[in-house]
């Protein structure tokens, strides 16, 4: 069995994970209608990332006897109209999502359990990666500014990026 107040706060991300997943679909959509392929493909792998991130903790929770409470999902909404000011607003919820990740182990911790504490160190690894990845891309585009054939540039090797499911625990 999950302490329940672990239970909450892991049904609350499963929320956010979806939510992410979410947002990057309409940073997707955003970018086909800028038809910047690579672009696309870089959120697409971050939409099925996101997927996979939800659906790790849900049968994680699950596995433990928890109750998956499946919520509804906020409408997205992409801060910002250029490519550079798109990559800001997914640095800034990706170190939201790090807070929050922070949170579910600050009560696993608290609730003592071990178990979740060592399932939850993946995703802490991986909001590390998730940053840094973002942060690549962001610092490019701030180099690129408003040079054009620099962004197709920076289009061609995103194309590049490949989803591997992750092995998630
Ligand atoms: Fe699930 O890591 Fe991004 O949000």
């Amino acid at each position: 069995m999950i302490n329940e107040k672990l239970e909450e706060a892991f049904n609350d991300q499963i929320n956010k994970e979806l939510y992410s997943e979410y947002l990057y679909y309409a940073m997707k959509v955003y970018f086909q209608e800028l038809n910047l392929q690579g672009f696309v493909n870089w959120f697409d792998v971050q939409v099925q990332e996101e997927r996979a991130h939800a659906v790790g903790m849900i049968d994680y929770l699950n596995s433990r006897g928890g109750k998956v409470d499946l919520r509804a999902i906020e409408k997205p909404v992409i801060e910002g109209k250029t490519p550079l000011e798109v990559f800001e607003h997914v640095l800034r919820h990706e170190e939201f999502v790090t807070l929050r990740i922070n949170y579910v182990a600050d009560v696993a911790e608290e609730v003592r359990d071990r178990a979740a504490i060592n399932f939850l160190d993946w995703y802490i690894k991986e909001q590390v990666e998730e940053e840094a990845n973002v942060g690549g891309v962001l610092a490019t585009l701030r180099l690129i500014g408003e040079d054009k054939k620099a962004l197709l540039m920076l289009d061609k090797d995103l194309a590049a990026r490949t989803f591997t499911a992750p092995v998630i625990g």
